[in-house]
């Protein structure tokens, strides 16, 4: 079974693919800092005590915002991995959080292009090798952003919405090919996720959690791996994970 991740460098990506790797897939790993893929790779195979070519592990290091780079990364796919089970699209992140009429345009640039065009890229050339076996599994990672709109959220939030809606429109659409489609969808989990929104500034990223035990990457990669492992005639639509101190977006309980 071959599993494809995006943004496999860090965070969920990352916890995601050694979790698979543990149970036996092959993966392709994607991300844009090519040195983390390496790492990852020699990881994957020290960690499962396998030898070096088990599992497979195929790395593609692309910037999954231009459509030519992702087209030439799964063109490059040799036949030894074309048959891909599962897709998690998972790339993805928040760039700053402010006002709408005071944000930050270039932010926005980058939120949509990596949230809903990257994510819509990879499944345009990962979803017709899947319609041509009549099988596979696409899960997508949505957010609880995708669910309710928080303040200076904005941006963020609408492209999370667009995961919902695409996570929908997919499972209809591929639904006739025996296709399942699901997300996941977390509230606050510590990964890069608070340090690249705040662009490098740790301090402010660790604000985020203080006072509360939030998700970590591997309670995400466990519910991927689940929702993965479901049998044939089982699919999950839709799973909304928070840490047990979130009540939704706005609403968290500190101990400060
Ligand atoms: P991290 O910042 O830890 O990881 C993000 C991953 O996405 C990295 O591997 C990064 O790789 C990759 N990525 C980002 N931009 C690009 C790009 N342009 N091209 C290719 N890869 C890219 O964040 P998380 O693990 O927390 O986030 C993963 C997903 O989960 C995102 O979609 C995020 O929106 C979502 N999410 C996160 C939550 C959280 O609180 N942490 C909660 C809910 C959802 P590289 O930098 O090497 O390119
Ligand atoms: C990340 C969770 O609440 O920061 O998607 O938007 S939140």
């Amino acid at each position: 079974m071959t599993v494809l991740i995006t943004g496999a460098t860090a965070g969920f990506g990352k916890a995601t693919a050694l979790l698979f790797a543990e149970k036996g897939y092959d993966l392709i790993i994607t991300g844009r800092r090519n040195e983390k893929l390496q790492e990852m790779k020699n990881e994957i195979h020290t960690s499962t005590g396998l030898s070096v070519t088990k599992p497979k592990v195929l790395t593609l290091c692309f910037d999954i915002r231009k459509l030519e780079e992702v087209k030439k990364a799964v063109e490059s796919i040799p036949e030894e991995f074309k048959k891909i089970d599962i897709l998690v699209n998972n790339a993805g992140l928040a760039a700053g959080a402010s006002l709408l009429h005071e944000g930050n345009i270039d932010d926005w640039e980058r939120m949509i292009d990596t949230n809903i065009k990257g994510l819509l890229y990879m499944t345009r050339m990962i979803a017709p090798l899947m319609v041509k076996e009549k099988k596979g599994h696409i899960i997508n990672v949505g957010s609880v952003a995708g669910k309710e709109v928080y303040p200076n959220g904005n941006v963020y939030c609408a492209t999370k919405f667009a995961v919902d809606a695409l996570n929908k429109a997919m499972r209809i659409e591929l639904v006739a090919y025996g296709i399942k489609v699901g997300s996941i969808n977390p509230g606050m989990a510590e990964t890069e996720f608070s340090i690249v929104r705040f662009a490098g500034d740790e301090e402010r990223a660790k604000k985020v959690y203080e006072g509360i035990t939030p998700l970590s990457a591997a309670d995400i990669a466990e519910t991927i791996y689940w929702m993965a492992s479901r049998p044939a005639h089982v699919n999950i639509n839709d799973i909304v994970i928070m840490a047990t101190a979130q009540a939704s977006t706005t609403i968290a309980v500190r101990n400060t």
